[in-house]
């Protein structure tokens, strides 16, 4: 059946027209988040050839994290650097599968950070997997670039979003004003607006968390997950779904299209780590974007965007989506 054609503006087109604080968004902004998205346009196309181009399997390298790096984790890597490098007003940019940022400029206003491609475990196996980005305002624009000027806390974004490659390529959008989502016209190459002003329901039936870490969890994450397992019986009152994919860019693009809870908490299999999802490019663009939908995001005691960076890929405990559900986390920890 064919739908009526709706005329869509495209990314550059809302970029455009947007405007934040009765502000035209400035236009070293404009061109940096065009470029990350002509990139993931790009790469949404690699992904889609996997093997057929030779692109699957392990690349033979560790990362920083001491995580095993998949062909597309580098060649991800490499196609954003090379579609952003020459943005103007980018003075430095870091990633999660480098240990140093890279100063581009050096000088500059805007910093961007990102997980070139999240979700690594699903890669050979066809599930969905995304790129997530973060931008900062660099504080001294005309000073060189340091790491400890990435170092700022969430709430200083000034955009970050994710694209998911899945059965379609989505982008999720946040400039402080609301977030948007666009979807890849694999024809024309260009990301249409689909979404405009998205929330969060505040109460859900669905949570997102990888039940074969329950036995080490803390006390406050097990006693929430039995009591969503009790439903209806239990002090809840209802009967709860769960959902867990392995790519927090699709379990988020989940919470953000039809509400619920993720987490990936702390758990004690290595208790100096405060969890398994970096702060700076992971755990704080998601925040931002849940938070701009209506949502909440906590590590258990505070909010993340509020927390301050004190390493580029610092670990954090992570609890985000539906307010009503992530009030009840935060409840739960304030008692422990
Ligand atoms: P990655 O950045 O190396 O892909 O790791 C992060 C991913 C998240 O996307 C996902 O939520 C989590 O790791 C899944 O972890 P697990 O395999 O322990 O369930
Ligand atoms: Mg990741």
């Amino acid at each position: 059946m064919k739908t009526p054609e709706i005329k869509r503006n495209n990314f550059k087109q809302y970029l455009k027209s947007t405007q934040i604080q009765g502000l035209e968004l400035p236009i070293g902004l404009q061109e940096l988040l065009l470029a990350i998205g002509h990139t993931c346009s790009k790469l949404s196309h690699e992904v889609s050839q996997g093997a057929l181009i030779g692109l699957l399997g392990s690349a033979g390298t560790g990362n920083v994290q001491g995580e095993v790096q998949q062909k597309l984790d580098v060649i991800a890597n490499d196609l954003l650097i090379d579609g952003v490098k020459n943005c103007s007003e980018l003075a430095g940019l870091a990633s999660e599968e480098m240990e140093l940022p890279l100063p581009v400029k050096g000088i500059g206003d805007y910093l961007l950070l990102f997980d070139p491609l999240d979700g690594s475990s699903n890669i050979d196996v066809n599930v969905s997997i995304g790129t997530i980005f973060s931008i900062l305002k660099k504080q001294e624009s005309k000073k060189p670039l340091q790491t400890s000027d990435f170092l700022q806390s969430g709430r200083n974004q000034v955009a970050a979003g994710y694209v998911v490659y899945g059965p379609q390529t989505t982008m999720a959008l946040t400039l402080g004003g609301g977030v948007v989502m666009f979807t890849l016209d694999k024809v024309s190459g260009e990301f249409l607006l689909i979404k405009d002003a998205v929330e969060i329901s505040h109460s859900t039936k669905e949570f997102s968390i990888n039940m074969s870490n329950m036995r080490q969890w803390a006390e406050p994450v097990r006693r929430y997950v039995e009591e969503c397992l009790a439903g209806i019986g239990g002090a809840r009152n209802k009967d709860f779904n769960m959902r867990w994919i392995a790519s927090m860019v699709a379990d988020v693009h989940r919470v953000l299209s039809r509400g619920g809870v993720f987490m990936y908490p702390w758990d004690q299999r290595d208790p100096e780590k405060p969890g398994k999802l970096r702060l700076m490019y992971e755990a704080n663009p998601m925040s931002f974007l849940v938070e701009q939908a209506g949502g909440m995001s906590t590590n258990g005691k505070e909010l993340i965007m509020d927390l301050v960076p004190r390493d580029l890929h610092e670990r954090v405990s992570v609890m985000l989506g539906s307010k009503e559900e992530v009030t009840l986390l935060l409840g739960y920890h304030s008692e422990d």
